[in-house]
This record gives C-alpha cells, sequence and structure tokens, in this order.
C-alpha cells in the first residue's frame, strides 16, 4: 500500500488547516534537490532553501527565540532496537553538536505503557507494519518500541544534551499514538509543547531526530499549523521508510513551505 501526501495511516487527514502566512523574505524561495539523509532510499530530498540573487546559500542563523526540537533518539530507535531506524544512531553526534549551539532545546521521548494500542502485539493476527482502523483514522502497528522504563526507551547512550531545558515524553496514553511532538494522533489532543512554546516565547523551530518520515515530520506540520516557523535540519534526520513514507513527507515538507536545511547551513 502507498499513502499519498497528508494521508499516512495513524493520523487522520486535517480538513481544517489553514495556511498560514509566512513573512515576506527579501531571499528568492526555491525549491531545490538535497542528498536525501536515508542511505538506504539514494533518492533525492526536495527541500526548500534561501538563495540570494547571486545563487549563494544563505546560511540560517540561529536566534535567542529559536529553539531545537530532539526527536526521539533513543535506543529502540537506533541499530539493535526494537524498531530500528535504519542508520538511527548517525544523527547522535550531529545532534550533539548543534544542541550546544542552541539557547534552547527541547527532547521528545517516545514513551508506551506495555498493551500499548499501536503495538502489533495488541492485535491478535496482526503482524507490525500491518495497520488497523481506530478511532482517529489508520494507524500502523509497530513491533513493542519505548516501553516504559525500558532500556529501549531510554536515551541513545552518546547523546549529550545537557542544556536541554524541557524532555516531553509522548505515547503514554494506552489507546492513542503520539507521532507529533504537539498533538497526539488524533490531531486534537494536546501534548502541552504548543503552549510551552508559546508561553517561552520560541517561534522559530528546528528539528532533527528519528524519525524523519513519522515522529519529525508530524512535529513538523503541526508547529506549522500552530503558526510557528520550521525548519528540518534534514542530515540530522533518519528515515523508517514505510511504503513510500519518506517520499510522502518530502511532499507534504515541500507543499507546506517547510524548509529541509542541511547542519552546514545552520550557522
Ligand atoms: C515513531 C513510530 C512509532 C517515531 C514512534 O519516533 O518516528 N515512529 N513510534
Ligand atoms: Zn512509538
Amino acid at each position: 500500500m502507498r499513502f499519498a501526501a497528508g494521508s499516512l495511516p495513524g493520523v487522520p487527514r486535517r480538513r481544517d488547516v489553514l495556511p498560514v502566512r509566512r513573512p515576506l523574505r527579501r531571499l528568492t524561495q526555491l525549491t531545490m534537490l538535497f542528498a536525501t539523509a536515508d542511505e538506504r532510499s539514494g533518492a533525492p530530498i526536495a527541500c526548500t532553501t534561501s538563495r540570494t540573487a547571486a545563487g549563494a546559500t544563505m546560511p540560517t542563523a540561529i536566534a535567542d527565540s529559536d529553539v531545537l526540537l530532539v526527536v526521539d533518539v533513543q535506543n529502540d530507535f537506533c541499530p539493535g532496537g526494537k524498531l530500528a531506524v535504519p542508520h538511527g544512531d548517525e544523527v547522535v553526534a550531529p545532534i550533539n553538536r548543534l544542541a550546544g549551539r542552541f539557547r534552547h532545546v527541547v527532547l521528545t521521548q517516545d514513551w508506551h505503557p506495555p498493551g500499548h494500542r499501536s503495538f502489533a502485539s495488541s492485535h491478535p493476527g496482526k503482524r507490525p507494519f500491518e495497520t488497523v482502523a481506530v478511532d482517529y483514522g489508520q494507524q500502523i502497528l509497530w513491533p513493542d518500541h519505548c516501553v516504559q522504563g525500558t532500556t529501549g526507551a531510554e536515551f541513545h547512550e552518546g547523546l549529550q544534551v545537557p542544556n536541554a531545558e524541557l524532555v516531553l515524553r509522548k505515547g503514554f496514553r494506552p489507546t492513542i499514538d503520539s507521532y507529533s511532538a504537539l498533538y497526539e494522533n488524533d490531531r486534537e489532543t494536546p501534548t502541552g509543547l504548543a503552549g510551552y512554546l508559546r508561553e517561552r516565547g520560541l517561534r522559530r523551530i528546528f528539528i532533527a531526530g528519528l524519525a524523519f518520515d513519522f515522529c519529525v515530520r508530524y512535529s513538523a506540520e503541526d508547529a506549522h499549523r500552530e503558526g510557528l516557523d520550521v525548519v528540518v535540519i534534514d542530515d540530522a534526520c533518519r528515515s523508517i521508510d514505510v511504503d513510500g513514507s519518506m517520499a510522502a513527507t518530502r511532499q507534504v515538507l515541500a507543499t507546506l513551505g517547510i524548509r529541509c536545511i542541511s547542519r552546514a547551513a545552520v550557522a
């Protein structure tokens, strides 16, 4: 099965997404082709970046009102883990370096109770990566992963982000999955992060981590919907790539005008 952009299983399509007015930039916005962050596919990621009239890529300077969101850099998403993302551990060192340059950093942690509804093992006769219909749409069934209190749910031991201000746990409600750091998969139940960012005056969010095509993607979409300026640092992400999910993610991000930039372009 292939999933159209905006209609991945586990997340219903929103009908109330309003276009957010982006500030007019003096730079020309061009859609560029970048090397993919996922070495399995070899396909390029279509990204939007900022270029000067002369054609030089403008680095994006980190400001005090920016936050780096580090998504789910946990053992179970790394090689050897229960839901290993290919090359997932390769994001650790780049994220450590990036995080030290941000004034504000938030970490997310996928944090499921045993027997979570998103686990294939909770659905007799179902196997991981099959889908089931749930209240909020189609849900991909995953191998048991990131179970609360287990080693698999811990951050990768190499992750060194001492300046992180908040660790946000998500996916702890037994019957609903939560890919996004802002809303659970019904796209209505808030995690509280949008309010936190708003109250703290953090208006631009850079996103890195695992997995590009699930938790990074939905965090980026929801942050954009909240009116935040969103930047995905694509070479500090890796993808699961289930049934075209990585291509669908590229398409959605490009359609929404969410910038994907490389680490090198973060000044
Ligand atoms: C994730 C699938 C299930 C992710 C979490 O972090 O992208 N994917 N739970
Ligand atoms: Zn999960």
